[in-house]
């Protein structure tokens, strides 16, 4: 088995960066031989401050270095499909940021290239690696709280991202909805992986409230599972105090509680009142779950073992993402399979 694992990441904004950084100082079998990004000036100080060898402004260039053994895909959603198709041309394994794509025909095409170019894909769920996360997933597994029926997740960011305000020029009144594309998909993701079933409702509805340049910075979708479950996700992109994410998930017996608001373990009591910082970013929140879960794709690569979550996840929690688009413009409950 190879030592360590040679990775180019493609795009280097705010998330590729830090899995670049992860990848060149913190993952000990990975190096990072390359990154990519549109802007030359920004592949290229990457690239110097990580001691990256080279730098290139397209996937496909990336993809033919020829010391770039996997990818790593953290460009626009609007690229995600060009870069997996670059890396299974070259036969190379890769690792793609959510959404998977921003269509489930663009889903299909991705997951088509990497099958018939027989390489492994991983979809970049990373509140799968987070301890609370990780830890209800064993004791829901392990039937600590019986059947689990309900899952309820609270979903903010302090103010819209600046990949949000992006999203939204680029993708006009028809395109995806970021608040259930870009947010909402990890809590999908959560929902379909703690509670074991699949979605076969979607009704959501959306809502203007602080950004008036968006029709979505107040979400709502509600799920049905196969197994007669439901799901309640909200997603406030503008809520201004901090990062606020929590999931609970009610089963017959118990109830398993994910997340809180607090940055560190730290509160100031005075006679003015009780406080304590709020958490700000989800770089910072999760910033152990990204290591982690890079950590685990370098090594199973290199061991040749199956992705954890895969091509197939990536697809399933977008076409609830497309369901609850359809269901918030049409104003109707969407059924899945998504014609
Ligand atoms: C961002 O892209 C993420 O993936 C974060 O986890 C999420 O909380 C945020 O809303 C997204 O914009």
């Amino acid at each position: 088995m190879r030592e360590r694992l040679g990775v180019g990441v493609v795009g280097v904004g705010a998330i590729g960066r830090r899995h670049a950084e992860n990848l060149a100082l913190r993952i000990p079998r990975a190096r990072l031989v390359a990154v990519a990004d549109i802007d030359p000036g920004v592949a290229r100080s990457v690239a110097e401050q990580l001691g990256a060898p080279r730098w290139h402004t397209t996937a496909d260039d990336l993809a033919a270095d020829p010391d770039v053994e996997a990818l790593v895909i953290a460009s626009s959603h609007q690229g995600h499909l060009e870069g997996i198709q670059a890396a299974a041309r070259q036969r190379k394994d890769v690792f793609c940021e959510k959404p998977i794509a921003t269509t489930l025909a663009d889903a299909d095409t991705a997951i088509s290239a990497v099958a018939e170019a027989a390489v492994r894909l991983q979809i970049g769920f990373m509140r799968r690696y987070d301890r609370a996360y990780a830890e209800a997933k064993r004791r829901i597994d392990a039937g600590e709280i019986g059947d689990p029926v309900l899952i309820k997740a609270t979903h903010r960011n302090a103010a819209l991202p600046p990949s949000l305000r992006r999203a939204d020029a680029a993708s006009g009144a028809a395109g995806p909805v970021e608040a259930f594309i870009d947010s909402a998909i990890h809590d999908y993701d959560n929902a379909r992986w703690l509670l074991g079933d699949e979605v076969v409702e979607v009704q959501a509805v959306m809502a203007s409230v602080l950004e008036p340049s968006r029709p979505d910075d107040l979400a709502l979708a509600t799920l049905r599972f196969a197994r007669g479950g439901l799901g309640n996700v909200e997603v406030y992109s503008t809520c201004g105090y901090g990062y606020d994410v929590r999931t609970e998930i009610a089963g017959t017996t118990g109830t398993v509680f994910i997340g809180g608001l607090r940055d560190a373990d730290c509160t100031i009591a005075t006679a003015d009142g009780v406080h304590y910082a709020a958490t700000g970013h989800w770089l910072t929140r999760f910033a152990e779950a990204y290591l982690r879960e890079l950590d685990d794709w370098v090594a199973r690569t290199l061991a040749g073992e199956p992705p954890t979550v895969t091509g197939a996840d990536g697809r399933a929690a977008l076409e609830i993402a497309v369901a609850a688009t359809r269901s918030a413009r049409e104003g109707t409950p969407v059924r899945l399979p998504v014609a």
